[in-house]
């Protein structure tokens, strides 16, 4: 059994995610979570929300609320939302968790005795207007790499440069709008990310079998221009964690929070941690995930995110657990923790001619998706189109066909078909007459090598690839339906129509099992109805169709998925054609 540690890239907190945010890390990696679970590997699957740096702080002015109590309740409402989205987290935590705040402390402690942080004589833009320091997303303008007019001070959207506020062209205040700014001196901590330049350089050379997507931006950001930047890791800021030494003060930061960006990474571990204590868990079984000097060395960790967040992965995380690793190497301390080994990153979802925006409330939000269908629907058309070698586009007419052609017709009727012949002829039990043939040895060759090649697909990460594989296992045994025709063999040969049906079945235990990854619900619906408990997977597909035995009793399942009409979408598309506040 193989230990399969997952995180999904943590979503900030400011408010709902949008469907693009989703398909980019949060669903993909909860798909391959599912998958490595059902074949029976032991995996710890992490997310969290990202509660610090000034996305939480400008959200929570705008909710007119307290920072720590926004933080509170719209974790929860995340939290709500992901459960029906059926996000399998093992522990969905928080980035302003006590073990994130003593992980972090602990964490710049070692880079500093490491020399790998120094102290820098910072400038910072000050608005006059409002009276204090704009640090990151406080401070919009022109992206000086790309020309993008509404960059945001700590990255540019839309060409992924890490910036620092400075660096934009024509800035003013997210706050105010004023424009009326001044560059003031003040005191930061910097990471020497450009000291390790080789030590990163030559880690992910090492990495050939990661998407061209996650080791071209990372590349990008080590050789274009200057090279690898030295960075800030500290702001003035209220809210956040307090810059410390491990657990002593530093001198002359005090007053100071760590920047957002190096403590969110770190809630990937923390989250453990989180877990550990709401399961009633000792150190040790979360260490286990984390601490290579604990056990952790034969776990196989992935993270998935959007292209936007590879730079902070692939650069500056790294940055913090190598330079602490070689530290520790140095000092004869045990302590090393694991790094990432496979990263999947996405590309962005487009809506509809358009970005999916959620500053600008552009597009269909997570929350508003559960509203109209149940999650499967959604699931399936995300994955199956989900951005990997290019951006991808929503349009509800894309949308509406998927789902009648491939959940509605293919697999829905396909459930319906042989439950509903089966009870008119049969009864509501398996027929037991019949042998199985060469028709039924075909489909399950063919059906054998399907599997297959969606294992392969499912363990490369590879999700369009999977959706189609799996979709073709639904086809073939509508064709095998099709082509045996069980109602037209009932009045030649009604032995042989009852081997079909039983054939037949079976084949919905199958497929529930086989699609439980993309799509949980109907998965179990589909078991729950063919009276069904083992879930185990098709390791043997002969072996795997005796689930449901002769003489064993089953259901008709409701309607598994309803078409959309076409005034449904013409609802639905008029309803998200603006933005949302
Ligand atoms: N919160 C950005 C985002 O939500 C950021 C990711 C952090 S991952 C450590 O896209
Ligand atoms: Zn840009």
């Amino acid at each position: 059994m193989a230990r399969i540690l997952i995180t999904s890239a943590i979503p900030y907190i400011n408010g709902i995610k949008h469907l693009g945010n989703l398909v980019g890390s949060q669903l993909p990696a909860d798909l391959y979570a599912r998958f490595q679970r059902d074949i029976g590997n032991e995996v710890m699957f992490l997310c969290a929300t990202d509660e610090h740096g000034t996305p939480a702080e400008l959200a929570a002015a705008k909710a007119e609320q307290p920072v720590a109590d926004f933080c509170a309740e719209m974790h929860a409402v995340q939290a709500k939302i992901a459960k029906g989205f059926g996000l399998s987290f093992d522990h969905f935590g928080r980035s302003s968790s006590a073990q994130n705040h003593a992980l972090t402390q602990h964490f710049a402690g070692k880079l500093a005795d490491a020399g790998l942080i120094r102290e820098v004589e910072d400038r910072q833009i000050y608005s006059n207007a409002d009276q204090r320091f704009l640090p990151d997303r406080y401070v919009e303008g022109t992206c000086p790499n790309c020309g993008f007019e509404k960059a945001r001070g700590d990255q540019c959207e839309e060409c992924t440069k890490q910036l620092d506020p400075t660096d934009l062209i024509n800035p003013r205040s997210a706050i105010s709008g004023s424009t009326d700014l001044e560059v003031r001196a003040t005191k930061h901590l910097f990471l020497c990310q450009s000291q390790m330049k080789d030590e990163l350089d030559a880690w992910i050379n090492s990495k050939s079998d990661w998407p061209v997507l996650t080791t071209s931006i990372a590349k990008k950001w080590l050789h274009d221009g200057d090279g690898l930047q030295d960075r800030g890791i500290t702001r003035d800021l209220d809210w956040g964690i307090p810059v410390k030494k491990g657990d002593g003060d530093w001198p002359g930061m005090e007053g100071k929070v760590f920047y957002v960006w190096f403590d969110a990474p770190i809630e990937y571990i923390a989250a453990a941690g989180e877990w550990a204590e709401a399961n009633g868990k000792a150190e040790a079984d979360w260490q286990r995930w984390w601490r290579t000097d604990k056990g952790a060395d034969d776990v196989k960790y992935v993270q998935f995110m959007g292209k936007d967040n590879v730079p902070f992965h692939t650069l500056s995380f790294p940055a913090t657990i190598l330079g602490t690793n070689s530290h520790n190497e140095k000092a004869g301390i045990p302590e090393r923790w694991k790094l990432v080994d496979h990263l999947k990153s996405f590309n962005y979802l487009n809506y509809d001619g358009g970005q999916f925006s959620t500053s600008q409330g552009r597009g269909i939000f997570m929350d508003q998706a559960l509203e109209i269908l149940p999650a499967d629907y959604w699931r399936w058309w995300l994955l199956s189109h989900a951005p990997e070698s290019s951006d991808a586009e929503f349009t509800w007419e894309n949308f509406q066909q998927s789902v009648n052609k491939d959940l509605a017709d293919v697999l829905g009727n396909f459930v319906s078909r042989i439950t509903k012949f089966c009870r008119s002829k049969f009864g509501e039990e398996v027929p037991s007459a019949g042998e199985y043939g060469p028709d039924e040895e075909a489909l399950i060759a063919e059906l054998t090598t399907r599997i297959r090649a969606y294992e392969a697909h499912m363990e490369a990460m590879e999700v369009r690839k999977s959706a189609q594989e799996l979709r073709a296992i639904w086809v073939a045994g509508n064709e095998y339906l099709q082509a045996t025709a069980p109602w037209s063999t009932f009045k030649t040969d009604p032995d042989k129509a009852a081997a079909q049906v039983r054939l037949g079945l079976n084949l919905i235990p199958l497929y529930a099992v086989l699609s439980a990854p993309f799509i949980p619900g109907a998965a179990d619906k589909m078991l729950a109805a063919m009276g069904v408990q083992d879930r185990s997977w098709p390791k043997d597909v002969t072996a795997a169709l005796s689930k449901m035995p002769a003489g064993h009793g089953f259901t008709v399942p409701d309607v598994l998925f309803a078409k959309i009409t076409d005034e449904q979408r013409e609802d639905w598309q008029a309803r998200f054609a603006g933005t949302r506040d």
